[in-house]
Parts: C-alpha cells; structure tokens; sequence
C-alpha cells in the first residue's frame, strides 16, 4: 500500500492525509473515501469486535510491583471484506506497571474508540488518528486498535507485517525474563532450564532485598551467560551506593532502577554507574526518548508497541535511537500470540540489535491463541512471512475463552 513512484510525492501524500483528518460524517465516523479521486488502496472496516479472553498462566510471573497469575487479555479484530486483523491490549489486571488498566481499556475503546472505527475508510493505520482525537493518553488502548490497523494494512496488501514496517531480518534473538523466586536455588534451577532451551540473555527481576547478592550468585554460577536485572522502578537514588555494586557483575544493563517519571534522577545515576541503565515504562513516546537522550538518563531503551501507543510510535523511537547509535530491543508483557507476533514483526527492523522479552508461547502459556505458535530455534524466533501478523487466531480457543464482547 505504499505510495508508488507514479502516484503523490510524500509530502503531498502527508498534506493530503491531513486534510482528509479534517472531514467528518455527521456521526462522527471516518469516511474519507468519497474525498478520494480515483485511488483504491483503501479498505473498509465493516465491524469491529473486542473480545475480554482469560489466559492462565504456566506459573505465576512476580516483578516489584507484584504477581501476575492469569491474564485478562484484550483483543480487536477490524473486519474488513473478508480480512480479520487483530491487536492485542497489554493493559495490566491493576495499575502497577501503568495507570492504565484491562477496565479502564475495556471502557476507552468500547465508549470511545471503536464506535468511530467501525465504518471508517483507511489505507494507513494513520488514517485512524481521528479515532483518538479527544483522548489524553490511554496508549495501551489506542495501541490496541493502532496495531490492528497496521495487520490490516499489510494483509490487505498481501504482504507481511514485519516486511510493511520495514523489517530486515526472519528471525530474531530472544532473551526470557524470570520472576522473583522464593529462594536462590529456585532461581538457579530456572536460569538452568532457560539456557538449555537456548535462551540468549538472561533478565532477573530484582528488587531491594532480593537484588546485589542474588546476583552475585547467580553471576558466580554462569560467568559467562548475559546477565540483566530489572528493577521496575523499586529504587531511588539513595540506593546510589547498593546499585553501584551491581557494576561489578558486569551485566549488559538494569532496567528501570527509578521512578517511571523521573528523568533527572536516572541521568544522575547514569552518569554514576558504568552499568548501562535501560529505560521502560519511562518512555511513552518520542518526545519522551528525545528528553532521555539528551539529558543522558539512559543508554539503552526498551521499546514496548503497547506502552508508547503503537507501532508507529515505536518506530518513530526506533529511528530517532538509530540516528543517535542508541541499541533499543523489544519488551514483552505477557502477550498472547497475538501481541508477541506484533513484537516479532517490530523486532526485526534493524535498530533492535539486543535480544527482546520475545519467550516461545510455551514459556507462558500451555496453549496459545495463535497458531502456528511461537517456537524458540537456537536463541531466535522466526519472523512470520505469510500476510499481516502471520498466525491465526484459533477460533476454538476464542470461543471457550472469552469472557465478554462488544461488536460495533
Ligand atoms: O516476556 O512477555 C514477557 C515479559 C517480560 O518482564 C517482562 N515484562 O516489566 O518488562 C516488564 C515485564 C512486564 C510484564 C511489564 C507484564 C508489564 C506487564
């Protein structure tokens, strides 16, 4: 669906883009193809359906802020001729890791978004930005709906979701997250299980008591393996002189060790510690990298799709942290098939050279809502090709899983 050579310059593609931004129905619906002299890349969104699913969880999964045992997950299909495109919503059960919710999602999209999606006529998931207009933040919400514009777009075109933004590789390093155990040893046993299966990174949940000598143990135990620890946000800079031990571990870097909007105080311990410091739930959005990069908060950074509103957005912060040789890799957050196959798609542009949170659907799930589901081969996972995402959604699960629905 890319402007071809004979068709519009960008710029004008862009300056027409907006114009039609500004041309509504009466109802408030998007209907911009009357608007259109002769093209034909746009696509119809008929219906569109959001569905609550439960997802049990292998085994609790256990950060700073909390436990998570089951998932209530979130997913829209656009319904467009024949094409069923998803998105998944990452919102959490509680407002731990985000204000945002499964609740407060659930009430954004159905009250305010996907009324005005249904009927709406589009070509780029941009076309769908009048559905946002109004809504202060919400990122996980929109994202939902963001992402299954962008599955939409490259089915509709035929091609995959990886190759539509720009991907360039089919397969991508994997790394796996591990939980807070209740002992060392259960610590080691997992860490043990994962590098077997052949995961290339190691990311340990840390928190104040549970952080320098655990670590220590386990850097004791794999000299060799990449280490890093994830903090979500549990410390603050008078734990200086407790994070600087963990220099001598020589993780590859500590995610989040402050306050989810605490800038300043990240650029401080930055500029103390020889650990890379990465960043997660600090950045929202691009203007939340470019204010990291320059203030030096962070020298790595965790891009979530779900977290900053998007694909688009979290290739606009892939970009700018390409133009400033800034690594960025892919986080995870406990997604169904659906959301992990976004990621995958994500991952494989080529600013995300460090392993994501990208886990086979096994590491979570006993059955996964897609299939084929994701595998673990040698460290990587494989870039689905085949149109959009490249996974389908298993009806039967659907069925026996979902607990509410709305259509519009
Ligand atoms: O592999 O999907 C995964 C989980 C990776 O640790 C992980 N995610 O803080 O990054 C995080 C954490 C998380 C999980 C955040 C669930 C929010 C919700």
């Amino acid at each position: 669906m890319a402007i071809s050579g004979s068709g519009p310059s960008w710029s004008v593609a862009a300056e027409y883009r907006k114009f039609r931004c500004r041309l509504r129905t009466p109802t408030g619906r998007i209907a911009f193809r009357e608007y259109r002299a002769g093209q034909d890349d746009t696509v119809k969104i008929d219906r569109v359906e959001i569905r609550e699913i439960r997802m049990r969880l292998r085994e609790p999964f256990e950060g700073s802020t909390g436990a998570s045992h089951n998932r209530r997950v979130l997913l829209v299909a656009l319904h467009s001729d024949g094409i069923t495109a998803w998105g998944e919503c990452v919102a959490g059960e509680t407002p731990a890791y985000s204000y945002e919710t499964t609740d407060t999602a659930w009430a954004i999209l159905t009250d305010l978004i996907l009324p005005k999606v249904a009927g709406a006529v589009m070509e780029t998931a941009a076309d769908l930005l009048p559905a946002f207009e109004g809504i202060r933040g919400h990122p996980m919400a929109r994202a939902a709906v963001e992402m299954a514009a962008w599955d939409l777009e490259a089915k509709a075109g035929g091609g995959s979701l990886a190759s539509l933004l720009g991907g360039v590789r089919d397969s991508v390093p994997v790394g796996v997250s591990i939980g807070l155990q209740r002992t060392d040893e259960e610590l080691h046993r997992k860490v043990t299980e994962y590098i077997d299966e052949g995961y290339e990174r190691i990311k340990v949940k840390i928190k104040p008591g549970r952080d320098v000598e655990m670590l220590r143990g386990l850097r004791d135990r794999y000299p060799d393996v990449p280490l890093m620890a994830d903090a979500n946000s549990a410390y603050s800079l008078e734990d200086l002189p407790r994070l600087r031990e963990l220099d001598a571990l020589g993780l590859t870097m500590i995610e989040q060790p402050l306050a989810h909007d605490d800038y300043l105080d990240h650029a401080r311990l930055q500029s103390e510690m020889e650990t890379a410091i990465c960043l997660d739930e600090s950045i929202r959005s691009v203007r939340d990298a470019q204010l990291a990069l320059e203030l030096g908060a962070c020298r790595i950074i965790n891009i979530k799709p779900g977290r900053v509103g998007g694909l688009s957005s979290a290739r606009a912060i892939h970009d700018l942290c390409v133009e400033h040789e800034m690594p960025v890799w892919c986080g995870g957050m406990l997604e169904s098939g659906v959301g992990r196959a976004h990621n995958v798609a994500l991952a494989s542009l080529p600013g995300f050279t460090l392993p994501g949170d990208i886990s086979a659907s096994r590491r979570y799930w006993s059955e996964d809502i897609v299939t084929p589901e994701f595998v673990l081969d040698g460290g990587t996972v494989s870039v689905p090709s085949g149109p959009g995402i490249g996974v389908d959604v298993r009806e039967d699960l659907l069925a026996e899983w979902t607990v509410r629905r709305a259509d519009f």
